[in-house]
């Protein structure tokens, strides 16, 4: 369930946190306000540390939702995301499309927060669901009651990233792929999607579909090409031998409100083919371009918001470890040995 005008009263919440509860006591699972009795203050503690790093660096709201997503994408949202690369091996965080994601500090500092409150109790994967959560709220998106009880997981290998995160060049075929695997389905897809209603890219993603889509030095014919023109402005030809596309240069996802969560993204890829090949892939697929069709026309935001509300629980149940797996670290980002 969704919200989009205010948090609901703390009464209102404990009730749903209770049915919510009731209904879930057969085995170990997420469920809504798990802390409420380990660490009642948990959720409003996330909330009141991202309004602060938001306003500091409102870029990093984009940022914590696709940690989200990255999360739980590679071995399951189990906060393994955070763990630093070791002697023994490389972590998830120092693979390639890891050098992108930001908002580790934020994690960290929410976490030593919450150690100060309710110490080794809320885990570094439910952190980071509640900031991604937020960071929408806080983009004037809508609030839903975010699903916690992960545990933490503490193995993390460089090379999951590459075969559970699909690249920014896929088809809709290989998006399906990639997001079946998650048991996410093409609506789910279609939804999830609208998270690049916000933030930015560097140019690396695009210099294919700009400037060699198939080799022969041309552009990517499904892209607008006014929007290509614009695009091509800011993010000049790679220099031969240079580094692909890791400079400073970043391109709204969503140009216009790339700060506001919002439905124009859906607007945006119909009108243009969006800003990657993947977020165009949602138009080669009679399921998702319906869907993005419906939504970039809809009248009301509610119908998408619940939608996404849906979409990111589900997404939020990868490959959880609940109950007695995983540990509670103390700092997400180090191993306990
Ligand atoms: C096929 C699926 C996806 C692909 C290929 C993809 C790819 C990308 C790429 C290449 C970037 C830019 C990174 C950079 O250069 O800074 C990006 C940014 C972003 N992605 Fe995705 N993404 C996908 C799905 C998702 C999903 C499902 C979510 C949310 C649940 C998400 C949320 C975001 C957000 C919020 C940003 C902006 C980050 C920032 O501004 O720091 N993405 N994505
Ligand atoms: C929106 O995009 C512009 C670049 O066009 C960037 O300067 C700004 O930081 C972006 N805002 C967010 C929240 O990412
Ligand atoms: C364009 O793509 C082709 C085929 O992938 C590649 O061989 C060539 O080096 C690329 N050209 C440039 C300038 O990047
Ligand atoms: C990882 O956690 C498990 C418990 O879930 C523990 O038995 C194991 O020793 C830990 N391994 C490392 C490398 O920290
Ligand atoms: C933001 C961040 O922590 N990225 C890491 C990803 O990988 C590079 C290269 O190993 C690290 O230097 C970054 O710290």
């Amino acid at each position: 369930m969704w919200r989009r005008e205010r948090r609901p009263p703390l009464v209102l919440l404990l009730l749903l946190a209770a049915a919510a509860a009731a209904a879930m006591v057969m085995s170990a699972q997420l469920e809504v306000g798990f802390y409420r009795l380990t660490c009642p203050v948990a959720e409003d503690l996330v909330l009141a540390e991202m309004r602060l790093i938001l306003m500091e660096d409102a870029t990093l709201a984009p940022s914590l939702l696709r940690m989200h997503y990255h999360d739980c994408f590679v071995q399951g949202c189990d906060g393994s995301i955070m763990l630093r690369s070791r002697k023994k091996g490389k972590a998830e965080r120092d693979a390639l499309p890891n050098r992108s994601l930001r908002g580790y500090d934020a994690i960290e500092r929410i976490k030593a927060r919450l150690e100060t409150v309710c110490p080794l109790t809320v885990s570094c994967a439910d952190i980071i669901a509640m900031a991604a959560r937020d960071a929408v709220y806080l983009s004037d998106g809508p609030w839903y009651d975010v699903e916690t009880g992960r545990r933490d997981g503490n193995l993390t290998v460089a090379e999951y990233v590459d075969n559970d995160l699909p690249p920014p060049d896929s088809n809709i075929v290989d998006v399906k792929t990639f997001f079946s695997v998650k048991s996410l389905n093409s609506k789910d897809i279609a939804v999830l999607f609208g998270c690049h209603s916000i933030g930015t890219s560097h140019c690396g993603p695009i210099q294919k579909r700009l400037y060699n889509f198939t080799g022969n030095m041309d552009q990517d014919p499904s892209l607008d090409p006014a929007y290509a023109a614009q695009l091509k402005k800011l993010c000049p030809p790679p220099r031969p031998g240079g580094a692909g596309g890791e400079g400073k240069v970043k391109v709204p996802l969503d140009p216009g409100s790339n700060y506001t969560f919002d439905l124009s993204y859906y607007r945006h890829v119909l009108a243009t083919g969006g800003l990657f090949q993947s977020d165009g892939s949602l138009l080669q697929d009679p399921v998702t371009k319906g869907y993005v069709e419906k939504v970039a026309s809809a009248s009301s935001p509610d119908e998408y918001y619940a939608d996404f509300a849906a979409a990111m629980l589900k997404m939020g149940r990868t490959d959880v470890l609940v109950g007695d797996l995983g540990e509670i670290r103390p700092t997400c980002g180090i191993f306990v040995d």
